[in-house]
């Protein structure tokens, strides 16, 4: 099967070479513009561009190379029919539960005022918190944020967590849904953690209201979208206390720009969308399942719902 390798501003073959070499004698891996677009049937894409699927007549499926698939769906040119597969990677959401436990506890141990004690060679114990007084919501319960529910509670975090649909919550946990679920939790949370995708009810989520809600000297781990946060809305309840911290991973303009205020903000402990990729092996079995969908005329294991949007 013919399958384009459609992008803006950087390689795929760079990223996931490895991965197309495993699957070569089932998916040929055409670079776009292909030469012979009624050949395409599917694609593999992120951040294409706005008339990149124009091209192909016979597109029947695009993967995205991430667990988020908006950047996809946001293309013009993805006509309606056209299934939009993400990558459902355990792997990824173990590794993605390590750093966002790195970022909780780097605040629940204090470790941003050790690192500025450090630097003025000032020996201070600072007070001790255990795990249990730091209560830690999550915006979003899906494949990532259960696994990060998982591991924070078995390290004796109370976790909350706030989904679309009521879940039924294992033992240690809270779940909560809706809009005034939302504000219910944060109201008892210290840490928030996003992990939601974006879609037309997500965006801008992480705003005054949200920040105001939680604990007073609360912090905020943003692995989700950039989109999703009002950047303004942050640097106020940081310079107001409101927020102690804030860990960013992604931004609304990657690559971030050299001059942005957040790069040298004392507050902010910036990652450059790097909380973790998905594995080549995941992304080898998500194009096989794709291409074997689309011949057995099936609809492909992982394609998201194009209405809700993730
Ligand atoms: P899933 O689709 O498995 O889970 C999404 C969760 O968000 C679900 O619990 C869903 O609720 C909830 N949700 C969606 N819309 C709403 C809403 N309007 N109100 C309340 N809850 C909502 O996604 P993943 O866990 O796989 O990934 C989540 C996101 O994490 C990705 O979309 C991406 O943006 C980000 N990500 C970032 C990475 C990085 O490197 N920084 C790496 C990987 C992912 P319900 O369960 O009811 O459907
Ligand atoms: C993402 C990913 O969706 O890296 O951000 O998987």
């Amino acid at each position: 099967m013919q399958c384009a390798l459609v992008s803006r501003g950087f390689d795929l073959r760079d990223y996931y070479g490895k991965a197309f070499d495993k699957v070569a004698d089932r998916i040929q891996m055409q670079s776009h513009p292909a030469d012979d677009p009624a050949e395409v049937r599917m694609a593999v894409a992120w951040h294409p561009p706005a008339d990149a699927f124009d091209r192909y007549p016979n597109l029947q499926a695009v993967c995205t190379i991430g667990a988020g698939a908006d950047n996809v769906l946001a293309c013009p040119s993805l006509r309606p029919g056209i299934d939009v597969v993400r990558v459902v990677d355990p792997a990824q959401a173990e590794m993605m539960s390590g750093f966002i436990t790195w970022h909780v506890i780097w605040h629940q141990r204090r470790f941003a005022s050790y690192l500025a004690q450090q630097r003025r060679s000032e020996w201070r114990r600072l007070p001790q918190r255990a795990a249990r007084s730091v209560p830690v919501a999550l915006l979003g319960y899906g494949q990532i944020g259960s696994r990060v529910a998982a591991d924070l509670t078995q390290l004796g975090f109370p976790v909350l967590a706030w989904s679309r649909t009521p879940k039924s919550m294992p033992p240690g946990m809270r779940g909560f849904h809706g809009g005034d679920g939302l504000f219910a939790m944060l109201r008892e949370a210290e840490v928030l953690v996003n992990l939601l995708p974006l879609t037309p009810e997500t965006r801008g989520i992480l705003n005054r209201d949200v920040f105001a809600a939680l604990q007073p000297g609360g912090y905020l781990i943003q692995v989700g979208r950039g989109e999703h946060l009002a950047e303004a809305d942050l640097l106020a309840a940081l310079d107001s206390g409101q927020l102690a911290g804030a860990s960013l991973d992604v931004f609304a303009r990657e690559p971030l720009a050299g001059d942005h205020v957040f790069w040298q903000h004392p507050k902010i402990v910036l990652t450059p969308h790097d909380a973790c990729d998905v594995s080549n092996d995941a992304l080898v079995g998500t194009l096989l399942s794709t291409a074997e969908a689309i011949e057995t005329g099936r609809r492909p294991p992982g394609a998201v719902d194009r209405v809700r949007g993730y």
